[in-house]
């Protein structure tokens, strides 16, 4: 705990040495009259860094990708009403991503709130449905004491967003010590039940094919390397569950079999032979669309690994859990399967006969589907979205961090991409929002020496184009890969499909519905758009190119937008 001085300080002062002893090393932020005194505060130093965003929604979703990259939370902080309702799409994102993260909104000063005063409104109350909790400081002395509450209450398992707002007439007034006992280390849970570990391992072994579906939680807990442990020994190909938001399990093992998508046809294709499921830190959430069937079918056993009773949500209900620690509780379940491995080999030779067949069906899989991708021909100088990926995929690095915000073209990236760690993958596709991808990108960079290459749509894009001013006011070395296909064409796919379309419609009236979808006339000029916000912008329409400067741009660490015309 940093002492303050004899004679006190002001609450923002305390607040910003407590956030400092709590290790938040930067604030992202977009300020109004009601944060000008955290700005004073920041300005007199040896406080965190300030990170500015010239809009809200770059602000949460940076803090958001600086929380899932590090492992630690991180802070926000933005203009009480009307900067808090821009905040609130990414806001909901890193609430549905169990992102830590502490936003702070500067709140009208107390005396004047029931005169109903500009800019006033009930920010704990429009926060609250979206928050792990909600603050409004009362007094100065509790400001900092608040922060720090705030950011162990984000990490704690189930770790989610935490809201404090602070009214300005609070900032300035001293405290008497304002010292705070800053650990933030988030709360780790014991070690399963080894009934329930025996009885994880009585469901795997009487399985005669298993499938796994290894979700965000083994990402964020780093607990990969017992799940590839655990897929690998028994056999097993692992998925990962729709809307995933991390890699949840490496592409680089050979169990990897790619995402589920949100669709029946999908789970389908993934269970069609499946008598068990094994679900470890995974989430199963319906999507847009209602499905008459169930996606996964009652004849399927399922088996959980998770944190708590309350994780495996959304459609997944199993008969079979074991709670604890994630790393100690697959740990557990692998154990124990090697000792009943040893007492049988005809268990063992199962086993061995199901890796094998994995691995024959995955070694080299990935080099083809590329190669095969890069060979798609372009149409009138647009080349096919497999190829562009393909080409970016084959200049980025392993280490690298990979943002994902891809739309209809996600799948080519979770197909083509190297995926060693969870890390390698990033997305808050879960609250469906877009716009994440450049915040992501910026927090992801300035929390992590790894390169980080940003995929995203046009329409992704346009949503929160005011991201690139930091970039290249930090002078962030991330590559932007615009896969620019003149508009919204998941919603082009979704409207001509029978969910919305039943029946046949006329030509015309299909034509106008697809018009309605499309970002053209004017077509957005990307590169223009690079240059306003002061990163260096590009049309690249060859593979070739696109591969080679791609790689230039991570080798030189130049922030470097890429305008890839997609069919
Ligand atoms: C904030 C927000 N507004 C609207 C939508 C609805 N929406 C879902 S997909 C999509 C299209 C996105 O276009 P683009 O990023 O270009 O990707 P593409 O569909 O072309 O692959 C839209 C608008 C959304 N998900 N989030
Ligand atoms: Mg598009």
């Amino acid at each position: 705990v940093t002492p303050i001085a004899r004679g006190g300080t002001t609450a923002a002062d305390a607040a910003l040495r407590a956030l400092v002893d709590a290790g938040v090393d930067r604030i992202f932020g977009n300020p109004g009259t009601t944060e000008l005194p955290l700005i004073k505060a920041l300005a007199r130093g040896g406080g965190p860094e300030y990170v500015l965003a010239l809009h809200e929604g770059a602000v949460v979703s940076a803090a958001a990708g600086h929380a899932m990259a590090s492992g630690r939370p991180a802070v926000a902080a933005v203009h009480v009403m009307p900067g808090l309702g821009n905040a609130m799409s990414m806001y909901h994102g890193a609430q549905r991503a169990n992102a830590p993260i502490v936003l702070i909104a500067g709140a009208q000063d107390r005396r004047t709130q029931h005169l109903n005063p500009i800019l006033h409104g009930d920010m704990t109350a429009v926060m609250r449905p979206l928050s792990k909790e909600v603050w409004e400081a009362k007094t100065a002395e509790e400001v900092p004491e608040l922060l720090v509450r705030a950011l162990r209450t984000a990490a704690a398992p189930p770790s989610g967003p935490v809201f404090v707002s602070i009214p300005i007439d609070l900032w300035d007034q001293r405290v008497r010590t304002g010292e705070v006992r800053a650990n933030v280390e988030p709360a780790r849970l014991g070690g399963p039940r080894r009934e329930a570990v025996e009885r994880i391992c009585d469901l795997l072994v009487e399985a005669e094919s298993p499938v796994i579906l290894s979700g965000d939680l083994v990402g964020f807990r780093g607990a990969d390397a017992p799940a590839v442990e655990l897929a690998e020994l028994v056999g097993a190909p692992a998925y990962w569950p729709p809307h995933s938001l991390i890699a949840g399990y490496p592409s680089t093992s050979f169990c990897y079999r790619g995402m589920i998508f949100p669709d029946a046809g999908s789970f389908d294709r993934a269970l069609k032979s499946a008598d068990t499921i094994l679900a470890i830190g995974a989430e199963v959430v319906p999507s847009v669309l209602f499905e008459t069937e169930d996606l996964i079918p009652r004849s399927i056993a399922i088996g959980a690994i998770t944190e708590t009773p309350g994780d495996p949500s959304g459609i997944l209900d199993p008969q079979v859990a074991a709670y604890g620690d994630l790393e100690a509780t697959i740990g557990a379940v692998v154990a124990e399967l090697r000792t009943r491995l040893t007492r049988d080999a005809a268990l063992a030779a199962r086993f061995e006969r199901r890796r094998e067949g994995l691995r024959e069906a995955y070694v080299g899989r990935r080099d083809k589907l590329r190669a095969k991708a890069l060979d798609r021909p372009s149409v009138e100088g647009r080349l096919h979205p497999s190829s562009a990926i393909a080409a970016i995929l084959e200049a980025t690095p392993r280490q690298a961090t990979i943002v994902d915000e891809a739309v209809s073209n996600s799948g080519w990236v979770m197909l083509l991409a190297d995926l060693p760690r969870p890390i390698n993958y990033l997305s808050l596709t879960r609250g469906g929002g877009l716009g994440y991808g450049l915040g992501m990108a910026i927090g992801a960079t300035l929390a992590t020496e790894r390169p980080v290459v940003l995929i995203l749509g046009d329409g992704a894009l346009a949503y929160a184009n005011q991201g690139l001013w930091t970039i290249a006011h930090e002078q962030l070395p991330v590559v932007t890969c615009v896969i620019n296909n003149r508009g919204y064409s998941a919603l082009t796919g979704f409207v001509a499909s029978p969910h919305f379309r039943p029946t046949p419609i006329p030509d015309e009236q299909a034509q106008r519905e697809a018009d309605s979808l499309v970002i053209r006339n004017p077509d957005l000029d990307v590169v223009a758009m690079a240059r306003t916000y002061g990163v260096r912008g590009q049309r690249i329409a060859d593979p070739d190119v696109l591969r080679d400067e791609v790689g230039r741009a991570i080798a030189a660490r130049e922030p470097t937008v890429i305008d890839v015309p997609i069919t």
